[in-house]
């Protein structure tokens, strides 16, 4: 079965997205993320101008023979933009191989292993009253799992809060919008909320927060430490995610668990702290970590080592994305959490797909293949909108970790 054609598509409803449509002889289609939040025109230039081109006559069920063409074949190995560029290939041929085969990916992938998706949602606000009406509105939803976030008194605008709340979006500028941050009031801060959080709704709601990278490993150590008694599941990339022996120091210091990875491309990012133990969950994600293909890889690694799976589901991820990801999420053994925060109806109208949210749990496509497809008249009418990722600042004025 030959591949004829493949298309990638640029489209902006409410946001940016890349999606590469792979078309077969037979005329089976299939579908793969390539968004790079704030660096899209960057993997759609490296297909259309690198991998398109290869594509044609290619045996489109030689899933695990293209993946490897396209990492080694090209010499420059890695990188977020070649490893997303790989990962839209990856996922449109497990989507054509799971309609050739009249089953959902997840079947090929050696069928359940749970009932459903646990997923997580995000409760963010200013201020810790806003932030717990935030977490009672998710927990009116069903949801198990909430990530909260707050801002930081003293400090103008922070990560993570503002916006939309049920569709926060943190690429909002052209020219990127700047932050200010200061670790010493955060740290103070942080402790204040869950405690507030914990008082409100108990111990049996889990709980989690981001930390994007700001800390250094002992500042970090110290935020995991304050947080024990409110029992987080975990905080997330409390460190810049290349400073992988930094989290030997943070382990020394706190039973908090640690997720890392939203950055992660390939195995060889999460190695170390894969087999070290000095985390607990991995984030990576189909469309930033060379798809299914090597996602399963990664997770498999990790189940080694008894880390789990926690992947990220930002809204700069396509429903395209999510779809996959849920088929890994339901049959891998070490699965964790999903990160789930939901996508605006002008997103899911260009994206139609069949997983389903229910009490706290998604629930992958039952349809042969992934369950989702791009609707390219809709995607049409949403032309690309420059749109990148804040930058953040010391109070000083010297750039900081975002
Ligand atoms: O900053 O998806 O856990 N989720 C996050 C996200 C990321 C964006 C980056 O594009 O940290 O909000
Ligand atoms: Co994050």
């Amino acid at each position: 079965m030959r591949i004829t054609e493949a298309r990638v598509v640029v489209t902006c409803p409410g946001r940016n997205f890349v999606t590469l449509k792979i078309v077969t002889e037979d005329g089976v289609t299939g579908v793969g993320d390539a968004t790079l939040n704030g660096r899209e025109l960057a993997v759609a230039a490296y297909l259309d101008d690198h991998v398109v081109p290869l594509l044609a006559g290619r045996d489109a069920s030689r899933i695990e023979d293209t993946w490897q063409y396209l990492y080694r074949g090209a010499y420059w190995r890695r990188g977020p933009v070649t490893m997303t560029a790989i990962a839209a290939v990856d996922t449109a041929l497990w989507d054509i191989k799971g309609k050739v085969a009249g089953l959902p990916v997840y079947q090929l992938l050696g069928g359940r292993s749970r009932e459903g998706v646990t997923v997580y949602g995000h409760a963010n606000a200013e201020d810790v009253d806003g932030v717990l009406d935030e977490v009672a509105h998710y927990s009116g939803l069903g949801y198990r799992a909430v990530r909260v976030q707050t801002g930081v008194p003293g400090l103008a605008s922070t990560y993570g809060v503002g916006g939309d709340r049920m569709f926060y979006e943190p690429a909002d500028a052209a020219v990127p919008t700047e932050n200010v941050w200061s670790t010493s009031r955060y740290l103070q801060h942080v402790p204040t909320v869950f405690r507030r959080v914990r008082e409100e709704f108990g111990p049996r709601l889990r709980l989690l927060h981001d930390a994007h990278h700001r800390l250094t490993p002992i500042e970090a150590a110290r935020l995991g430490s304050s947080l024990e008694p409110y029992d987080l599941t975990w905080i997330e990339d409390p460190v810049p995610a290349e400073l992988q022996s930094g989290y030997r120091l943070i382990r020394q210091h706190t039973t908090t668990p640690v997720a890392v990875g939203e950055v992660f491309n390939s195995v060889w990012d999460c190695k170390q702290l894969i087999e070290e133990q000095l985390v607990d969950y991995i984030r990576a994600t189909v469309v930033h970590a060379g798809g299914i293909t090597h996602l399963r890889r990664i997770f498999d690694h990790a189940a080694l080592h008894d880390v789990r799976s926690g992947s990220h589901g930002a809204t700069d991820l396509s429903p395209v994305c999510m779809a996959a990801a849920l088929q890994l999420d339901i049959s891998i053994p070490n699965f964790g959490l999903q990160e789930y925060m939901r996508h605006t109806p002008e997103t899911d109208a260009v994206f139609p797909h069949t997983y389903r949210y229910e009490g706290g749990y998604l629930h992958p496509s039952q349809e042969p293949g992934l369950g989702v497809d791009i609707d390219e008249e809709r995607a049409a009418a949403f032309p690309y909108r420059p749109a990148q990722l804040p930058v953040n600042r010391l109070e000083d004025g010297t750039v900081h970790h975002w």
